[in-house]
C-alpha cells in the first residue's frame, strides 16, 4: 500500500474527514461525483412536483411557506453542485449528464401531485425519507458533502414539520379532505420507501460505499428507520398505511413490512416513470431559457477582470 493510501486509510480509521486537497482514491472520488450530483439532480427536479402546487396552495400563508420550501430545495442544490465541484466534477458536464439521462436523479420525482393532500405528503413523507438518509450522511467521510449535509438537515426538518402540518389540518378536517390525505398517503408511501434504493442484496455500490464510509448505513437499515418512525404519526392522523403486511415484530423490535414493487421502482430509475419525460423537458426548458443568464454573467465577470487588469 502506498504511503497516500495508508494516511487515506488512516484518516477513514479514524474518523478523520478527507477534505479536497487530500489524496483519495479515483474509484472514491468518482463514486463521490456520481452520488453527491444525484443528489444535487434529486434537489433541482425535486422542486418541480411542488412548483405545480404554487399557485393553487389554499391560502396566502400556505403559499408563503411553499414558495420558501421550495429556494431551500434551489439551494441544496447549489451546495452540492459546489461539494461535486471541490472533487474536480464539473457543473455544467453534471447537469448536461442530467438532461442527457446519463445520470440519475431520485425516482420519487417522476410521481404525479395531483391534488393538495400530496403536497403535503411530500414535505411529510418524502422529506422524512430525505431526512433519515441525510442524517446519516452528516458522518460521511468526505468534508465538504458532510458539512453541506448538515445545514440541510436543518432545512429538510423544518419542510417535514411543514408538511405534517398540513396533513394534520387535513386529518382534522372535512370527510372528503380526509379522504384526499388518505388517497394521497396510499399513493405515495411506496414511493417513498423505494426512496432508499434497492434492497442491500441488490445495491451493487453499498459495500464500497460502506467499506469507505461514504454510507453509514446500508440502503435496508435506512428504510427500516423510516419505517419505524413514521408509523405512529400515520396512526396519530388516524389514517392507515397501503401494506396489509406492516405489523410489529416484537423479536426485531422493528416493524415488519410487505415486499416493494421492484419492477416499478426499476421501470422508474430507468427513465419510465410517470413523469420522466416531464421532469427533463421543464429542465431541459430551464437550461435553453436561462442561456441569455449564462451568457450575461460571463460577460459581467470578464469586464470586472479587465477592470482588475
Ligand atoms: N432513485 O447501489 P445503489 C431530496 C440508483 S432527497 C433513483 O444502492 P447507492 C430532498 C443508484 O443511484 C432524494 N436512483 O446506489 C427533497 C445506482 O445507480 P447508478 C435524494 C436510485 O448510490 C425533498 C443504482 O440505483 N437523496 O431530494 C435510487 O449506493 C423534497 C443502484 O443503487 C439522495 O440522493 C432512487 N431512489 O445508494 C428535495 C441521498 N436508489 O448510479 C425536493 C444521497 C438507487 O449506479 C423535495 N444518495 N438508485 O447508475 C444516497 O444516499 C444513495 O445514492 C442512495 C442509493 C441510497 C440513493
Amino acid at each position: 500500500m502506498s504511503s497516500e493510501n495508508a494516511c487515506f486509510e488512516h484518516k477513514l480509521e479514524n474518523e478523520i474527514a478527507i477534505e479536497p486537497k487530500d489524496w483519495m482514491p479515483e474509484h472514491y472520488r468518482k463514486t463521490l461525483i456520481r452520488q453527491i450530483g444525484q443528489h444535487a439532480h434529486s434537489e433541482i427536479v425535486g422542486m418541480l412536483p411542488e412548483a405545480n402546487w404554487l399557485t393553487r396552495a389554499p391560502s396566502l400563508r400556505r403559499k408563503a411557506v411553499l414558495l420558501a420550501k421550495i429556494q431551500d430545495e434551489a439551494g441544496h442544490g447549489m451546495y452540492l453542485y459546489s461539494a461535486a465541484e471541490t472533487l474536480g466534477g464539473d457543473r455544467a458536464d453534471l447537469y448536461q449528464k442530467l438532461l442527457k439521462g446519463q445520470m440519475k436523479y431520485s425516482s420519487i420525482f417522476n410521481y404525479p401531485t395531483l391534488n393538495w393532500a400530496d403536497i403535503g405528503v411530500v414535505g411529510w413523507l418524502v422529506d422524512g425519507a430525505a431526512i433519515v438518509n441525510q442524517v446519516a450522511l452528516c458522518r460521511t467521510s468526505y468534508g465538504p458533502y458532510a458539512r453541506a449535509m448538515v445545514r440541510i438537515c436543518k432545512e429538510e426538518s423544518f419542510h417535514q414539520r411543514q408538511g405534517y402540518e398540513a396533513v394534520t389540518a387535513l386529518a382534522n378536517g372535512s370527510e372528503e379532505q380526509r379522504a384526499m390525505l388518505q388517497d394521497a398517503i396510499n399513493r405515495w408511501w411506496w414511493p417513498s420507501l423505494m426512496m432508499f434504493g434497492p434492497n442491500d442484496s441488490e445495491s451493487p455500490n453499498s459495500a464500497q460505499s460502506m467499506a469507505w464510509k461514504i454510507k453509514r448505513l446500508s440502503n435496508d437499515e435506512l428504510r427500516q428507520k423510516f419505517i419505524d418512525n413514521t408509523v405512529h404519526q400515520v396512526e396519530a392522523l388516524g389514517m392507515t398505511i397501503p401494506d396489509p403486511d406492516l405489523k410489529w415484530n416484537e423479536a426485531r423490535g422493528h416493524y415488519d413490512h410487505g415486499e416493494i414493487d421492484w419492477e416499478e421502482f426499476m421501470q422508474v430509475i430507468h427513465g419510465n416513470g410517470i413523469c420522466n419525460h416531464e421532469r427533463i423537458q421543464a429542465k431541459q426548458r430551464a437550461w435553453d431559457e436561462g442561456a441569455w443568464v449564462r451568457e450575461a454573467a460571463i460577460a459581467h465577470s470578464n469586464k470586472q477582470q479587465k477592470h482588475v487588469a
